[in-house]
Parts: structure tokens; C-alpha cells; sequence
């Protein structure tokens, strides 16, 4: 009996071994020390996170055959220290979620692309976008090289959900991250870009790279996003990248200091009743804002905050109409508490009567 009991005690501690082996990402990643803060205080949430089974950010939302697709970042625990070039955001794939409607329950699509089936990526896979045309779904991502410097790749699918196959090479003359491709209602398709700091986007001027280049200065005017068109295969650039004009209400161009306002990172473009809406980050002041114009190559003309600071560093939005309503999708780091490891969240956005958008607030 004895031994039968040693048996069965043997037999249970090799369970629970393999068991916490096992161990779910998340259990992983609470392990890393990585962007440790203090507990959050309880806080009231406006919204819950989409998944939790997996580590979700910058999320990319489109409408395809009517179901919503969601393409976003995936977070993972490392141990690479946070520091202002985002070296903590060290993600390896992508999973593509979906959804019937909003509320409704969300699929996890599994493992899209893997950054070891990109033949020109080094590292770091960031926030990613998706788009339709000729019969394809295009995946569109930033990675790191081989020389650490960021590129803009594309990846293609017969569905949606994937998986995708990548491309040999990058996008010839893409650079830096947060591709967002919009299509215009008269089937031309854009690509906006970049960010700065860890994005790179500061080492790009008139298109040519310079490692040495510095951060501007707060008197100093404000780097700009960047646009492209897009061929009508969908994998290169058609014509020249140029800067996106966005300004104050004075027609007059931000400055670097104006970092409760300027352009940092997460570009996304929608259109909303003929007019079109450029929204973005402010980066270091945790702002999603939004400028709006009457072409899509901008100008764009300032005109305030969607949405105010998340739990979390950074903050990447995206905004798309389904089931006739328009949705916010965004980040903050509810389930970890910590900033590389975000979760993906939706939450209903309102326009005033003078198209106007309602600021929103992240918490109840
Ligand atoms: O996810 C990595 C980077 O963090 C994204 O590319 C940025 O938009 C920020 O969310």
C-alpha cells in the first residue's frame, strides 16, 4: 500500500512538473521583470481586454465578407530592459483575431506570420496593418533588418486570417514603423508611416537614412508623419514618400515642444462623411488625437484628443465602422501592468453634429 501511495505521489509531483512547464504565455510573461511598475490601483476600466489568453497591442481593425478582423501586435515577455528605443517590444509573430460583431466572442486565429519566415527581418515585429485588394489579403508590418534599422515588409493571404507569406524583400523605400493602408473611395490605396524615438523615424530626412541624426530640439519644428501611394499590386510604392503637413488651428506647423499634440507614432487613417480623418499618437504624452483635411495627402488641421492616456506607455488606435456604429480599438497594460505587455480593447466612438469626434475617457 505504501507503495502504491509513493506511486501515486510520484506520479502527481510529475504532474504538476509538467504542468507549471506548461505553464500558460501569460504565467511566462508575469515572471519578466521587464517594465515592472508598482500594482495598479484598482481602477474602473470603460472596457475589458479582447483576449487574455495572449498579449495583444496596436490594434489594426477592418471589416472583410462582414466579419471584424483585427490584426495586432503580439506582446511577449523578455528579458530585454525598457529604454527609450523600445528594445522590451522584442515580438515574434502575429495572430490575427476575429470577431462576428463587437461583444461577440473572439477568435484567435493562430500564428499568422513568424518573423523566421521573413528572410530580411533581424528583429522586433511591430504594430502591423492589413488590407484587401485583387482577390488578396496584404499584411503589412514593420520589423528591424538584419542591420537594425526598421523596414516596412508585406506578407500575403487567400484569407484574412492568414497564414501569410512574406515577400523576399522589404517595400523598396519603406522605412521606420506603424505602416496604416487606407483605401480612398476611389480605389486608390495609401500607406501612412513612422514613428519616432525607438521608431527610427528621426534618422530620416528627405528619404535618406543617417544613424548619427539627433531628435529635434523643442524649437525646432516637429518630424512628420509619412505617406505613400500604393502600386496596384500592393507591394511597392508608387512615386516619392512625402511628409504629411498636419497643423495647428492657425495654419501654423507644430513645433517639437508641442508634444501634447505633434506626431509620434500610430498613424490611422479614416473617413468619415466625405471628410478625412488622420489620427495618431502624441507618444510621450500618451494622447490618441486626430487632425482632419479634404485629401488624404493632408494638410491636416488639428482638432483634438480622441482618446486621453491608458494605462501604459504607449497608446495605438485604430478606428472602423461595423454593424453601422464606429469603433475605437486600442491598448493599455490592464492585464500585466507592465508596458510591453499590452492587451487590445474596442470601445464605441461618437461623432458631434459638426463631425467632431467625442473625447473619450479610458476609465469609468
Ligand atoms: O508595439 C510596438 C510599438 O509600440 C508600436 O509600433 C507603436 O505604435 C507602439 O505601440
Amino acid at each position: 500500500m505504501q507503495r502504491v501511495n509513493s506511486t501515486i505521489l510520484s506520479i502527481t509531483v510529475t504532474i504538476l512538473i509538467a504542468a507549471c512547464n506548461n505553464a500558460t504565455e501569460n504565467t511566462a510573461a508575469l515572471k519578466d521583470t521587464a517594465g515592472d511598475k508598482a500594482a495598479p490601483a484598482k481602477k474602473a476600466y470603460l472596457s475589458a481586454p479582447l483576449v487574455s489568453a495572449i498579449y495583444t497591442a496596436d490594434p489594426s481593425a477592418h471589416v472583410f465578407n462582414g466579419r471584424i478582423y483585427v490584426y495586432p501586435s503580439h506582446d511577449t515577455a523578455t528579458g530585454s530592459p525598457e529604454n527609450d528605443n523600445g528594445d522590451h517590444f522584442n515580438m515574434m509573430d502575429y495572430h490575427v483575431l476575429s470577431m462576428d460583431s463587437v461583444g461577440a466572442p473572439v477568435t484567435d486565429n493562430g500564428v499568422a506570420l513568424h518573423i523566421k519566415d521573413i528572410p530580411w527581418a533581424g528583429r522586433q515585429l511591430w504594430a502591423p496593418d492589413a488590407a484587401y485588394a485583387n482577390g488578396t489579403y496584404y499584411l503589412y508590418f514593420p520589423v528591424k533588418n538584419k542591420q537594425d534599422v526598421f523596414q516596412i515588409g508585406v506578407a500575403t493571404s487567400s484569407k484574412p486570417e492568414g497564414p501569410f507569406v512574406a515577400e523576399k524583400e522589404p517595400i523598396k523605400g519603406s522605412y521606420s514603423i506603424d505602416p496604416c493602408v487606407f483605401k480612398d473611395d476611389d480605389g486608390n490605396y495609401y500607406m501612412y508611416f513612422g514613428g519616432i524615438w525607438g521608431g527610427q523615424l528621426q534618422r530620416w530626412n528627405n528619404n535618406k537614412y543617417d544613424s548619427a541624426a539627433k531628435l529635434r530640439q523643442a524649437d525646432e519644428l516637429a518630424i512628420l508623419p509619412r505617406i505613400a501611394k500604393l502600386s496596384k499590386d500592393m507591394k511597392h510604392f508608387e512615386g516619392d514618400v512625402k511628409e504629411v503637413q498636419i497643423l495647428d488651428k492657425d495654419g501654423k506647423p507644430f513645433k517639437e515642444g508641442n508634444n501634447d499634440k505633434r506626431f509620434f507614432e500610430a498613424a490611422w487613417m479614416h473617413k468619415y462623411k466625405g471628410t478625412y480623418y488622420f489620427s495618431y499618437s502624441t507618444g510621450d504624452t500618451h494622447n490618441i488625437c486626430y487632425a482632419t483635411g479634404t485629401s488624404p495627402n493632408g494638410p491636416f488641421t488639428y482638432q483634438g484628443v480622441i482618446l486621453s492616456p491608458v494605462d501604459g506607455w504607449t497608446s495605438h488606435e485604430s478606428i472602423v465602422e461595423a454593424n453601422g456604429k464606429w469603433w475605437l480599438f486600442y491598448h493599455d497594460t490592464q492585464l500585466s501592468g507592465k508596458t510591453h505587455l499590452r492587451n487590445v480593447k474596442v470601445t464605441e466612438l461618437k461623432y458631434n453634429d459638426d463631425g467632431s469626434i467625442q473625447a473619450i475617457n479610458p476609465f469609468k
